[in-house]
């Protein structure tokens, strides 16, 4: 298969709600360089469809997932602004494949990101940062699928939900803790170094892989940093809140 009709077969899987077969389980393997490109040719064909680039997330930054799927480094997709939702928000089961959430933190940048940094420069670009839930929604059935089918896949994408917004002075981002609730019951916890040790790192890795494309991200542009706990998939009526020291709280209702 062309990198195009891989990238229109996932597109048409995620317009049609219809998951896929992995690509590399119908020996369509491909290179994770050019999964990156098939990426780009999803994302373009979103943004001629009038979509406007929103950012970037990373993804796969806990060593226990990326142990998951046999990796030994993180993931980035790209977001657009039709993904984006202020919290409190909907999340309409039918509009998904077999969404699950996982609670973040956003970094909103006050300068252009187009050149690597380390993390006290991603520090002082950034303008505010904010608690999210990333909805994940991967194209492929049975979320089974290897890296590269991931990759190719946008890093399965789907939506976030963005909580306020709020200055970095004083923040120590790798000590925020986080309690993750189904409703009401916490069914998970953890602190903002679970991300790459610091969600600033995982900013800082990105920027030397979209300096290596070419593709930096103007001020302005939001970045997802990784989740802190797993992911925590959505059934009909569950509200799902994330409670973050600092950052306030993120809330998610399934319909
Ligand atoms: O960490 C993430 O944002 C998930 C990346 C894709 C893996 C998945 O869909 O489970
Ligand atoms: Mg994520």
């Amino acid at each position: 298969m062309t990198n195009e009709e891989i990238a229109a077969e996932l597109g048409q899987a995620a317009r049609n709600l219809e998951p896929i077969r992995a690509f590399s389980a119908r020996d369509e393997a491909f290179s994770i360089e050019t999964a990156y490109d098939i990426q780009w040719l999803l994302v373009s064909a979103r943004l001629g469809d009038g979509e406007q680039l929103a950012g970037v997330k990373i993804g796969l930054t806990s060593l226990a997932k990326q142990r998951q799927l046999g990796l030994d480094a993180p993931v980035y997709g790209w977001l657009t602004d039709r993904m984006l939702k202020r919290s409190p928000a909907s999340i309409r089961l039918v509009e998904h494949i077999h969404p699950r959430v996982e609670p973040e933190i956003g970094f909103v940048l006050g300068t252009a990101l187009d050149k690597p940094v380390t993390v006290d420069e991603v520090l002082a670009l950034t303008s505010e940062v904010f608690c999210a839930f990333e909805v994940v929604d991967s194209r492929y059935q049975d979320f089974k699928f290897g890296m590269a089918d991931v990759v190719a896949d946008n890093t399965s994408a789907a939506a976030v939900v963005m909580g306020q917004q709020v200055s970095t002075a004083g923040l120590d981002l790798a000590a925020i803790c986080c309690s993750l609730k189904v409703n009401g019951m916490e069914v998970a916890s953890a602190t903002g170094d679970a991300v790459l040790g610091h969600p600033a790192a995982a900013v800082g890795w990105v920027s030397g892989r979209l300096a290596l494309v070419g593709r930096p991200l103007p001020a302005g542009s939001i970045v997802l940093s990784g989740g802190l706990t797993d992911f925590v998939p959505l059934t009909a009526g569950d509200v799902v809140e994330a409670i973050f020291s600092d950052l306030g709280s993120v809330v998610a209702r399934a319909l």
